[in-house]
């Protein structure tokens, strides 16, 4: 494959400006392109260029006319399907299924699913009587939504296309200039996007790309910036906190997808072959890189023993997985593999590296674990690992399953696995979490609301929620 050459993407032109630094395949630790590391000149110029774009000919766009422009980008996309998915695959090595039929569809599904939204959306009105009132007391209260002005998305690698695109659409389907940073670890989608958008001729400065790293760098420019109106992060949760106390500075509205220790619940009543194959799943997809992925299983007792030899074979067997993304997360990741052993763990599946014989040898792979005995307190159950490990834990009643699940810094999603309906309806919403899967993980509805509580975020993104905050509502009161 050819060498990468992300660029950034300033008020509607491509350049290479700043130091590059290399950007390695996780696959195989091979240099497979450079990166041009935005100065904050660059930062400022693509803010300056979003600001006029908002004061220019972008902020005068109809939503009829903005969701045209989504269309047009989503096919756009669509038309280059194949070279989307290689660039995915070769920023993150991840299996090429796995970003042909989730990665770069949904990145195509947000643009679509937000020109809908938007398109769509009703605004409320309220007819008012005040008696009393000096005149008619009679007054027609209506609402409307502007955008916010100058918007900074800030997206990680795991899900390179698909998180930034996620932010992205609302924003611009909602009015606003935005300027983008990728993780330094995954540029190229991100270039391919900003081709796609200039041909599909948005005006200079709606959309801006500018890579380079985070703190002290790209990221921490762009976000301490006092001519940016609102944040959009998507990363872990230290990131988020760092970004706070910048954004503090300005007041600047944030809205974060943070990291999570996601629990399962296996009650006795569930069909265990589907609570194997869905924990499998949910723990390993993408080498457990992904923000949903489950770190703590917790089983009920009569059926632990059979749940946790089956997952255990289960994560044995496994052969078609990815990378970390790279050298430095897969030291960490294998850390924690070393401290749940001196935690006292016992490792039931993996533990160590895979050896493949072959150029794999010289990537970041790690081997899908699975570990259990630990108490609650240990740290491989509280913190988030962010690789293929889970912890298997039994518990008596569900009483006793739920404080377990709840009992973390984190809250972003759950499952439950029962066949009792009941029991479903009870214990989801006792869960401190932002979504609860039932008998199933990761199905999405981009029009759903999105987050995490505690540790795992503030807001909510999706659908509505996401044109929420990528827009101010005015009331505007009219006297009859
Ligand atoms: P990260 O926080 O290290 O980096 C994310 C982005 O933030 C990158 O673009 C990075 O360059 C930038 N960044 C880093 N420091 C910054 C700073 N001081 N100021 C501004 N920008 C800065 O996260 P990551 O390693 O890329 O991704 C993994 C983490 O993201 C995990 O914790 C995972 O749970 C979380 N995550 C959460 C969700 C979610 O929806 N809740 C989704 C994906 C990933
Ligand atoms: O599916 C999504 O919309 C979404 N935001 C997924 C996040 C995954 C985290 O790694």
């Amino acid at each position: 494959m050819a060498a990468m050459k992300p660029a950034h993407y300033v008020n509607g032109a491509f350049t290479a400006a700043g130091t590059a630094f290399p950007l390695r395949s996780p696959v195989d630790g091979r240099e497979i392109g450079t990166v041009p590391e935005a100065s904050r000149e660059t930062v400022d110029e693509a803010v300056r260029a979003a600001r006029a774009a908002v004061e220019g000919p972008w902020g005068r766009t109809s939503v009829e006319e903005r969701c045209a422009y989504l269309r047009r980008i989503a096919d756009g996309i669509e038309a280059r399907f194949d070279e989307f998915v290689a660039a995915e695959v070769a920023d993150t090595g991840k299996p090429r299924d796995l970003a042909a039929t989730v990665d770069i569809p949904r990145a195509i599904g947000n643009f679509r699913s937000y020109a809908d939204l938007a398109y769509g959306r009703p605004e409320r009105a309220y007819p008012t009587t005040v008696p009393g009132w000096s005149g008619s007391g009679r007054a027609l209260n209506y609402t409307v939504r502007r955008p916010l002005g100058v918007v900074a998305v800030i997206s990680p690698w795991n899900l390179p296309l698909l998180l930034l695109t996620w932010k992205v659409a609302p924003a611009l389907a909602a009015g606003n200039a935005v300027v983008a940073k990728p993780s330094e670890e995954t540029p190229s989608t991100a270039t391919l996007l900003a081709e796609v958008i200039d041909a599909a001729g948005l005006p200079a400065g709606a959309f801006n790309l500018v890579h380079g790293h985070g703190a002290n760098a790209a990221g921490e420019h762009l976000t301490a910036h006092p001519g940016v109106d609102a944040i959009a992060f998507t990363g872990a949760s230290a990131t988020g906190s760092a970004i706070m106390r910048n954004a503090a500075a300005h007041v600047t509205p944030v809205s974060f997808e943070l990291g999570g220790k996601n629990p399962a619940l296996v009650f006795e009543d569930a069909d265990l072959e589907e609570a194997v194959e869905g924990t499998l799943r949910s723990s390993f997809t993408h080498s457990g890189q992904i923000c949903l992925c489950t770190e703590r299983v917790y089983v009920q007792r009569p059926v632990y023993d059979a749940f946790v030899e089956a997952l255990a074979e289960r994560a044995r067997g496994l052969r078609d997985y990815g990378p970390m993304i790279s050298a430095e997360h897969r030291d960490k990741v294998l850390s924690y593999y070393r401290l749940a052993v001196e935690e006292g763990a016992t490792v039931l599946a993996g533990g160590g590296v895979p050896v493949f014989g072959d150029a794999r040898d010289g990537g970041y792979y790690v081997e899908p674990t699975v570990v259990a005995g630990l108490p609650q307190t240990a740290r491989t159950v509280r913190e988030e690992v962010f690789g293929p490990i889970c912890h298997v834990a039994p518990f008596d009643d569900e009483d006793e399953a739920v404080r377990l699940a709840n009992d973390s810094p984190y809250g972003l999603a759950a499952t439950v696995w029962t066949t009792d309906l009941s029991r479903a309806h009870r214990v989801a919403p006792r869960i401190e979490a932002g979504i609860v899967w039932v008998n199933c993980w990761n199905l999405r509805d981009l029009r759903t609301p999105f987050g995490g509580v505690k540790a795992s975020g503030i807001g909510r993104e999706g659908g509505e929620y996401s044109l929420d905050f990528f827009s101010e509502p005015v009331n505007v009161c009219v006297k009859i």
